[in-house]
C-alpha cells in the first residue's frame, strides 16, 4: 500500500513538473502591485479607414499573448520608482492614485526597465483598446461620454483647460474588451518605439521601431482635455521625445512571457 501511494506521489510530482507554473500575474520585483489583465493572442485590423493619415493603411495585425496593466500608471508607483532610484520626480502631482503625468518617453523606459516590465508596442495597445472584434472604442463603436474621462459634451467649446485627469480607473463602464481602464482619455499614454508609418501588409507581434520619422514618440488614447473623436483608440499623437511639461501624458506598462527569456 505505502509503495503505491509513493508511486502515485512520484507521478503526481513529475506531472506537476511538466506542467510548469501557471502564472497568475506578471512577476512583481519592486512589490509594485501593478493590477494587470491579460491580453489573449488574436488578430485584428489595425488603424481606421476614415480617420487621419497615419492611421492608414488599415492592416491586418497578430499578436501573441501578452499583460497590460488594468490602470493608467499610478503617481505613487511612479514615485516608489524616484525615492528607490533618485529619478527626478514629476512636475505635476494630484495624488497616489492619480496617473503620473508630465514623463517623459526617457522617463517612462527608466521606470519600465527598473520594475522590469516594458511600454507596450502601439500595436498591443490597440489591440488591448480595440480587440479582435476592432472597436473603435474600448466599450464598442460609437462615443459614449459616460464611459471615458475626456471633456464633457457641454464643455467642448472652452476646451477645458483647466481639466485635470482624475483617479485612474474612474470609468469602470468604459473597461476594454480584456478588462483595462481609461485606455480611452484620463491621460495620454507613451507606447514603445518610434513613430513611423503604417506597414502596407499583415504583421505578427511588430517589434517598437527604432527607425522612425525624426525622433517624434508615440502616445495614445487621448486625454481628460480632448473632445470624443479625439479619444478614439486608432488615433496617433506622435511628440518630440523632450516633453517633459506636458501634465496630461503619462503611461501604463506591459509584459510576456517571452519577456523573461
Ligand atoms: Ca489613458
Amino acid at each position: 500500500m505505502r509503495a503505491s501511494l509513493a508511486g502515485y506521489l512520484s507521478a503526481l510530482v513529475v506531472a506537476v513538473a511538466c506542467w510548469g507554473p501557471v502564472r497568475a500575474q506578471p512577476p512583481d520585483a519592486r512589490g509594485l502591485k501593478i493590477a494587470f489583465v491579460k491580453v489573449p493572442a488574436g488578430s485584428f485590423d489595425m488603424g481606421w479607414e476614415k480617420g487621419c493619415v497615419d492611421e492608414r493603411p488599415v492592416h491586418r495585425v497578430t499578436l501573441s499573448e501578452f499583460w497590460i496593466g488594468k490602470y493608467e500608471l499610478t503617481q505613487a508607483q511612479y514615485l516608489a520608482f524616484c525615492q528607490a532610484t533618485k529619478h527626478k520626480p514629476p512636475r505635476y502631482r494630484f495624488g497616489d492614485n492619480y496617473p503620473v503625468v508630465s514623463v517623459t518617453h526617457a522617463d517612462a523606459e527608466e521606470f519600465c526597465k527598473w520594475a522590469g516590465y516594458r511600454l507596450p508596442t502601439e500595436a498591443e495597445w490597440e489591440y488591448a483598446a480595440r480587440g479582435p472584434e476592432n472597436r473603435l472604442y474600448p466599450w464598442g463603436d460609437e462615443w459614449d461620454p459616460a464611459k471615458a474621462v475626456g471633456i464633457p459634451p457641454e464643455d467642448v467649446k472652452d476646451n477645458m483647460p483647466h481639466t485635470k485627469p482624475l483617479p485612474v480607473g474612474s470609468r469602470p463602464s468604459g473597461a476594454s474588451w480584456c478588462g483595462a481602464l481609461d485606455l480611452a482619455g484620463n491621460v495620454w499614454e507613451w507606447v514603445a518605439g518610434l513613430y513611423a508609418p503604417y506597414p502596407e501588409g499583415p504583421v505578427t507581434d511588430p517589434p517598437p521601431v527604432t527607425t522612425g520619422v525624426d525622433t517624434w514618440w508615440v502616445a495614445r488614447g487621448g486625454s481628460c482635455r480632448c473632445k470624443g473623436v479625439h479619444l478614439r483608440s486608432t488615433l496617433r499623437a506622435r511628440r518630440d521625445a523632450a516633453y517633459p511639461s506636458w501634465d496630461t501624458i503619462g503611461f501604463r506598462v506591459a509584459w510576456s512571457e517571452r519577456d523573461a527569456e
